[in-house]
């Protein structure tokens, strides 16, 4: 009866060192608008768990275009006008812990920052905890025109908006983020441009 106790109050005390499901983001440090990028969410299960939900809550008009490594096909849902993405791991034996890896299409218009939202709900955690790690995309800094590269075309349209030339982008051309665009943020440009910063 004692041994059956000690027995029991081990295994509670384990199932509380390691109550917890959960899941980790690792995002490319920067896009290009049209490209494709290439997002991992690794899941650590509990042992014992024998059911896993991966939601992942993509920017708006952002669409998965493949993915890879993952338990099942993705389902798409809409929850107030957010497109989530959702991935189901069931196993009566209890999960193993697994990664999702998907690529998704940057639309050509994106510009600036993004952020990713997702969580990992199990049984025992219906309300999920939600996923650590990366969570912010950053854009092509310094990119004005939208190419995919911080050239001496950038330079240009920066040193316009500078010199009154060309309407100021404020999203794209105030680097340092002082509210103008002026000859410091052209400095900048110039300098990632030449590979200096
Ligand atoms: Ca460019
Ligand atoms: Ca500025």
């Amino acid at each position: 009866m004692m041994k059956k106790l000690i027995f029991l109050v081990s295994l509670i005390g384990f199932s509380f060192c390691f109550s917890e499901t959960t899941g980790t983001r690792t995002l490319p440090a920067t896009y290009t608008p049209g490209g494709i990028i290439t997002v991992r969410i690794n899941v650590s299960v509990d042992p014992g768990v024998t059911g896993v939900i991966v939601k992942e809550y993509l920017p708006s008009d952002w669409i998965v275009s493949e993915t890879m490594s993952v338990p099942a096909p993705a389902k798409l849902e809409f929850e107030g006008g957010n497109r989530i993405y959702s991935w189901l791991k069931f196993d009566s034996g209890g999960v193993s812990s697994f990664s999702i890896t998907y690529k998704i299409y940057v639309p050509s218009s994106a510009s600036g920052d993004y952020s990713f939202y997702g969580s990992v709900l199990t049984l025992g955690n219906p309300d999920g905890s939600e996923i650590s790690g990366d969570n912010i995309l950053r854009g092509n800094i310094g990119d004005i025109n939208n190419d995919g590269v911080v050239d001496i075309s950038d330079v240009i349209l920066c040193l316009r908006m500078a010199i009154g030339l060309s309407e100021p982008d404020i999203a794209k051309a105030d680097l340092n983020n002082d509210g103008i665009v002026d000859i410091s943020d052209v400095i900048l440009i110039l300098r990632i441009s030449i590979g200096l910063l």
